[in-house]
This record gives structure tokens, sequence and C-alpha cells, in this order.
């Protein structure tokens, strides 16, 4: 809940035109299959299937979630499940630890076979397809997918035929519903000549392309206001670009939300969050928010808030508003580290722009009405202005030694004194007129580790949370002192009701209200009832060792998890209850029974069990900080370490439980590096290529492989410095060495090296458009082919953390699938042939399922392709 963390709305996805549409004909899984030796068709069945239509409500209209069949698992013996072809030969029985269907033939005159009925909603010109879990025990055994109409008439039909499996084998068929269709079916058969026994499981359809929905949900505040009688509290909470924020006005006395309002947006500039909301002196109510720098006026009472426009253009955040006198605001900005006052229906910009050179952000502000003065926190590198309202003056406040740091994340004054917040250190300043009219700040009082936010002065004192208990810093005699009362989550605003500090804030469990009392140290911390529940757009993607696709959430954080092929018909709300105690998760990664998530803001390392419950804590658990690690004055140059680290984007794997983890640093810091952590170990973190980030990672052969980004972090200018290239690296773990190994001189497009992955003992890798494979084994580039020419990360550095992915699917040994911008595609391993399978604006990430099912998001939605 830091600054940092806050300042990943900078970065933004653009998506590039589409360049290849959708082919809806996809693959065949029978294409080339050998013809059956009998078709499953028969006049005696069709009339069984007619009358099992009559029964049938009208077809529901398309959605977008999975098709589920009804008792696909055969935990309900064989209902849901209609003879065909000749009677019996099909019993429910419990196989191998499943429940399943067995299929035993023993006469080579005749046909048997169960039809998923109902049939599921289908629309023609749409590819489906059927997937199942077969044993053959003996013989063969066929899946059919089948297409009807309207009448129950059968249309057309895919199949795929196994033999003799001896064990469970993942099976599929897939085709395109013919015109007319409006029905599909899976069938379970085996051939007239056919003689043995088959076991069938988990029989589930899809079509080519789900939306699977929202997967995440947050309940949590940003921007928090208090009236000035402390009784009521004004929260934003964020939504997507599909669902707006909404602002709730929440009765402190009764813990609960009394009004829920919706911020107005449009379609072309859609309002996504605020962090900003202040109440001015004539009790008005405005919220800053972003990613359109939108300001926003609610007038207690009233049930709707008013669209004020926007502070300045493009894409752009509110960070901060402060009340000045008369009713106006004051804010500050990012992406022009604008400084601007509200007055009148007309927005001025106060001083330059940016207020200080080469700044992008006003993070923070604080105004001191007495002297019309409003204090400007800054970043990257953090800066300390104190601005003069009345003749635009600017001094410098912020102390030299923290000149490295990357902005002043809260500013707030009261009490005659400046309180700075920078990376969990707060400062207690002293502003001071000097004698020639400039102003310094003296430095009352350094307090570590404190979290954002301090409260209203009150009897010489002021609040915050360090160390997870509530504190006071008394001003006079510049001393901090404990309570023991513990608040339990992030606070977003403090206030006064009375004699009482009132914090709000956001816990796992939801919006919290902590009150207490100083006379008598009596405290409560609460649920808030009937917040607002928004989605939570996903920001990163990835397989579980369960098999489930886990999320997770863009700024609010939390984990969601989809069951591949059972999740449920409502696509606004996730199948499961967000699990929540993690923040913004940047990558995931299953290696053994464990999923490890890399997690920002401070590249921490996470690991979760999911064979036992979340708990945050205990499982996930914390196994190493990269941003606890390193020197924020180093930036791995001559003797230097890495600087603290921030983003974690990439993880492998190695087989004795080594975990590895790639990174961005912290904000003003170009040197990513290489954190590696082993059960047992304190885990540490390396320079590897100084300069860079380190983007994609890869384990094969006992050493990893690594890519890097020509981008380091944010507030670095230029974003990349002259003549930068990525390169492919290689970490041994038993020499402790590092091997670069630059691409070849063909290679035009080489900012940054996306994604690497090992396939059959080489290591592919995308660096922008181009696909490259390394051989470990020669240290060579065997393959070097300009795939995607449009893929130009000068032209959109936002991709140059994160674009292409490569995977390989289990069914198909023959391509690797990937995605880099709004494709998803497959090259073929021997040719490097590339087929483009699916555009969908705004695409990003990847994943696979057991099946080989592709998966990835747009916004707050999951979806799914099948190859
Ligand atoms: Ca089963
Ligand atoms: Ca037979
Ligand atoms: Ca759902």
């Amino acid at each position: 809940m830091i600054d940092a963390r806050r300042l990943a709305g900078a970065v933004g996805r653009r998506s590039r035109p589409e360049r290849h549409r959708f082919d809806p004909m996809g693959r065949s899984t029978n294409g080339g299959a050998a013809v059956p030796r009998s078709r499953p068709t028969g006049i005696a069945t069709t009339a069984l299937l007619i009358l099992a239509f009559l029964t049938v409500s009208p077809a529901s209209p398309a959605r977008a979630a999975d098709l589920i069949i009804a008792n696909g698992g055969f935990d309900d013996g064989l209902t849901g499940w209609s003879g065909s072809h000749s009677p019996g030969g099909v019993t429910a029985v419990t196989w191998q630890g499943r429940t399943s269907a067995q299929i035993a033939d023993t006469d080579a005159t005749k046909a048997y076979g169960r039809e998923s009925m109902p049939s599921l909603p289908a629309a023609a010109g749409t590819r489906y397809a059927v997937f199942a879990k077969v044993w053959a025990e003996s013989g063969s055994a066929d899946l059919y997918l089948r297409f009807r109409d309207d009448t129950g008439a059968l249309l057309s039909s895919a199949y795929t035929h196994v033999t003799a499996t001896g064990q469970w084998t993942d099976v599929r068929a897939a085709a395109t519903a013919p015109a007319g269709a409006t029905r599909v079916s899976a069938l379970i058969y085996s051939g007239v000549a056919n003689v043995g026994t088959a076991y069938w499981d988990d029989i589930r359809v899809s079509a080519a392309v789900t939306n699977l929905g929202v997967q995440l949900e947050s309940d949590v505040p940003n921007g928090t206001a208090f009236d000035a009688a402390g009784g009521t509290v004004y929260a934003v909470y964020t939504g997507t670009e599909a669902r707006n924020p909404r602002l709730a006005v929440i009765d402190v006395a009764g813990e609960t939300v009394t009004r829920k309002i919706e911020l107005p947006d449009s379609a072309a500039s859609p309002t996504v969050g605020g962090w900003a909301a202040t109440v001015a002196t004539d009790g008005s109510v405005y919220l800053g928010t972003y990613p359109n720098s939108k300001l926003y006026r609610y007038v207690p009472g009233q049930t709707t808030v008013s669209d004020l426009g926007r502070a300045e253009g493009g894409y752009s955040f509110i960070w901060d508003i402060e009340p000045g006198s008369g009713g106006e605001i004051y804010g500050g900005t990012y992406n022009d580290a604008r400084y601007f006052r509200y007055q009148n229906g007309a927005f001025t910009t106060m001083g330059a722009v940016p207020i200080r050179p080469g700044k992008e952000n006003v993070r923070s502000i604080a105004h001191d009405p007495v002297a019309n003065a409003t204090y400007l926190g800054l970043g990257t590198n953090a800066g300390l202005v104190r601005y003069d309202n009345a003749t635009g003056r600017t001094d410098d406040l912020l102390p030299a030694a923290y000149a490295n740091e990357s902005m002043v994340g809260d500013l707030t004054w009261t009490g005659d004194r400046l309180f700075a917040w920078l990376n969990r250190t707060l400062l207690v300043l002293h502003v001071v007129r000097n004698a020639d009219g400039s102003y310094r700040g003296d430095v009352d009082a350094v307090i570590g580790d404190a979290e954002l936010h301090v409260s209203p002065a009150r009897d010489g004192k002021v609040w915050f949370v360090k160390d997870e208990v509530l504190q006071s810093y008394d001003i006079a005699g510049r001393t901090v002192s404990a309570t023991s009362a513990r608040p339990g989550m992030d606070v977003t605003g403090y206030g006064w009701a009375g004699n009482t500090l009132v914090a709000l804030g956001g816990a796992p469990t939801g919006t919290k209200v902590f009150k207490y009392t100083p006379a008598t140290g009596q405290w409560t911390s609460r649920g808030v009832s009937s917040v607002p529940i928004l989605p939570a757009a996903i920001n990163a993607l990835g397989t579980g060792p369960d098999g489930k696709i886990y999320t997770g959430g863009y700024l609010t954080g939390g984990t969601g998890v989809y069951d591949p092929l059972h999740g449920d018909a409502d696509d606004n709300t996730p199948d499961t209850p967000t699990l929540t105690g993690l923040h913004q998760t940047d990558s995931l990664l299953a290696a053994g029974s464990k999923l490890y998530i890399g997690v920002y803001p401070s590249a921490k390392l996470y690991e979760y069990d999911p064979t036992r419950a979340w708990n945050p804590g205990t499982n996930p658990v914390l196994r190493y900080t990269g941003g606890a690690a390193g020197d924020i004055a180093d930036d791995c140059g001559a003797g230097q370490g890495p600087p603290p680290q921030d983003r974690p984007y990439a993880l492998a794997a190695a087989p004795d439980g080594t975990v590895y983890m790639g990174s961005v640093p912290k904000y003003g810091k170009r040197s990513g590096a290489l954190s590696i952590w082993k059960a047992g170990t304190q885990g540490r973190t390396l320079c590897v290529v100084p300069g860079q980030a380190v983007v994609s990672l890869a384990y094969q052969g006992g050493k990893v492989y690594g890519g890097t980004s020509a981008r380091g972090a944010l507030g670095v200018n230029p974003v990349f410095p002259p003549g930068a290239q990525s390169t492919l690296f290689a970490y041994d773990p038993a020499t402790g060495g590092v091997t670069t190994y630059p691409l070849p001189a063909a290679v035009t497009n080489r900012l940054a090296i996306t994604d690497v992955t090992a396939v059959d003992g080489d290591i592919w890798g995308f660096a922008e458009g181009w696909l490259f494979v390394f051989d470990p084994g020669t240290g060579r580039y065997t393959t070097a082919t300009q795939l995607f020419p449009g893929i130009d990360y000068k032209a959109d550095p936002t991709h140059a953390w994160r674009d292409a992915n490569l995977t390989t699917v289990p069914w198909d040994t023959g391509h690797v699938y990937g995605s880099i911008g709004d494709q998803i595609f497959r090259i073929d391993k021997s040719t490097k042939a590339l087929t483009v399978l699916h555009t969908e604006k705004g695409m990003d990430g990847l994943a696979a399922d057991a099946d080989g099912n592709l998966y990835y998001k747009i916004g707050e939605t999951l979806r799914r392709y099948v190859p």
C-alpha cells in the first residue's frame, strides 16, 4: 500500500491495431484420421432423440460462460446420458479412482453409446471441441462431437478414435458447427466391429473462444476523505474500464455505507479509479481519478456526482487534492507533474509544467492555509517543493539524504509541521523562513517503517501505524509512543469524530473502520457493511499445480481461481470468492506441488500449496523480498550491487526446488536482477546484466536462461538508453557465473526479450517480434526470424516488460504455441512457420490447461482459446 504500488497504474496497456483475423476454422483433431469403421447413426435412436428434445426448454441466448454437460463426470450414474445404438452395454462404475461410464462391448455386430442429453446450445459457424478422459482397457473407444438442428436432427459430427490406452488418457475432438446447427452434444461410443471395454470420465465441451468473465473482486477503498465533523467518510472504490468506480458515503457511527454513487464517464475516456479525495471548505466532496485525471464533485445529500473535467490530457492521474480557502481545490498530477488549482469552475495550472524539470509526478500535496503555501511531493526521483500561492515562489525542501528515493508518497501539513512519507520513512519537517526570504525544512524527526498517512494533529499529537500498531508522535517533544491498538488494515484516511480518532482502510476481509479514543485507550476495528464490490482487472495469470487457472488483480491485488471447463454461468462475478492478502501479482509459476507467486511492490516471492487452505502468512507464505535486498544508491555499477527490486515479471524453477525470480528495479533505477531462493536458505539477489531489467526466465539443463529488457523502472529518462540492446544470459548455479549471449546480428528489434521458454532442450524466445532459438549445447543461435515485424517497443514501450509468451501443449508435440501483441499463434517446430490462430484486441498473457487450451485476459475477464 505504498506509493510505488499506486504508481503502477501509470503503466497502461495500449492495444495494437489488429493485424490478423481470427480463423474460425482453426484446426480439427481428426483431420487426416482414418475413416471410422462404423458411424454412430441409426433410425431407431432418432425418435428417442427427438423425444428428448421435446423436454428441453428453448435454446437460451448465446452466453459467454462455460458450456457445462450435466453429470459430465458420471458422479450421478448415467443421468443425463441418453442411450444410443444398441440397448445396454453401458454401466456407471468406479474405475481406477474415478466415477465413470463403462462401455463393455462383447458383440462384433453391435454398436453401443451414450450421448449427453439435453444437448447444449451451439451457434452455426462456431468451432467447438469435446474433451474427455478415457481408459480403453481393451479394444477401441470413440469420442464424438455432434451437431443437431432445432428438430433434433443430426447434422454432422467429428470424432477421435483411440485404442487400448491402458491408462487414463486425455482425448479431444473438434469441429465447426454447420449451417442450421443449434445444439452440440458429446457421444461416447464403441463401434460395431469393436469388441472391448472402455471407461469414460470428465466429458466437457467448449466453444473455440469463451469469455469466462470476471475472476476477481475488490471491496476495499482508495481515495478517502472525512467531513469536518468526522461523522461521514467519503471513499472511492476502484472499478475497471468496463465498470465505473463508485463513491461510497459511509456513516462512521453506524459503520455502514449509506449511499453508493457511480462516477460518470464516457466510453471514449473511461474512469477506472481514484486515489484522491478531499472535502472543500464549503463542504463539497472532490474526487481525483485516473487514467484521465478527471475531477469530480459530490455535494452531500445529492444522488449524483458531477464530472468537472480534466486537469490534463493523455494518460494521466490526479494523485492528490487538498482544500484551499473559499471552496477552492489544489491538486497534483501524473504524467506532466502539474500543480493545479480548481476554482469557480475552472482549472488553473500553477507554476511550471512540470513543476520541476524531469519530474512526472506531483504525487502528494499538503496545503498550509495560514501561509497560503502548498507543499508538493514529487517523483521520480523524489522532490519536495514549497509553492507560495500568492507569489509563485518555489523552494526545495527535501533533505539531500533522500535524493535517491523514488518519490514523496504522502504529505500532511498539520500541527505547524510538514509530515513527508518516503518509502516507509516518515520525515517530520519544521519549515523555516530564512533571512533572505527563502525556506528550508529542518528535520524534527525521522520515523522508520511507518505506514502511509498520518492523522490530523489533535492535542499536540499526530497518529499513524507502525509495526502494525497505532502510534503517536508528540510534535513538541519529538517522541514516538506506541499503543496496543491494532487497526488490522491498510489505512487510507484519518479523521476525528469529536475526541475519537477514526481511520478507514482496506483489510483482507474488506473495508474496515478503526476507532481509537486517546483519553481512554479504548479502540475497535470492525467491518463496514454494504460497501461497493467491484470487479478487478486481471494483471497476471498462470496455471497452478492443481491444473486450475490462477489470476492476480491489478492494483487492488487479490487472487482468483478458475477450474478449467467447470466454470459457473455467471460472468459478472468470480466462480470462487477472491482470495485476499496479496498485493498485485506480476507472475505465477507451478513447480512441483507448489504455486509460486511474484508480487509487486518490492518483488515478493510467495509460495502457495493449493492442497491446503488459503491463509495468508502461512499459505501462501512469503519466501523472499527482492525489495529488501540491495541499496537504493546502487544500480549495478562498478563495485555496486543491485538496487532494491520491485516488479517480479519472471519466475523459473529448478528440479532441486530452487526458485529464480527476474525483476524490474524500484523507481528511478535501470538494473533489474536475478533473485535466487531455495528452502532452507535466506535467498539472494544478483546483478546479471547491468542497466537492464530481467523480464523472462527458463530453466534448462542445469542453468537458468534469462531475457533482459533495456527498459528499467518507471521514472527513468530516457526510457531506453541510447544504443541499449537486450540480451540472453545464462546463470550457472554451480559456478555462480553469468554468461551473456548477444543476439544474432540480423536481429534488428531487440529492446526486450519478453519471453524465453525451454523447448526440447533448446531455449526459444522472442526479442520484440523476432523468434530466436538458442542451442545450449553449442552456445549458438540456430534460428532468428522476424515473425511479427510490427512489434516495436520504441514506439510502444509499455510492452517492453511483458509481451510474448510461449508454451507447449501435450496433445500437439509438433508445435510451440504462444501469444504476442493481440495474437495467439502456433509455430511449427521444424519449419518455424507461423500460423496466427486468434486475434483479439487488448488481450494479454497466456496460460495452458491440462488439455492444452490457452487462457488470456482482457481487462477484468479471463478468456479461453481452444486451439
Ligand atoms: Ca468422474
Ligand atoms: Ca461392437
Ligand atoms: Ca463466474
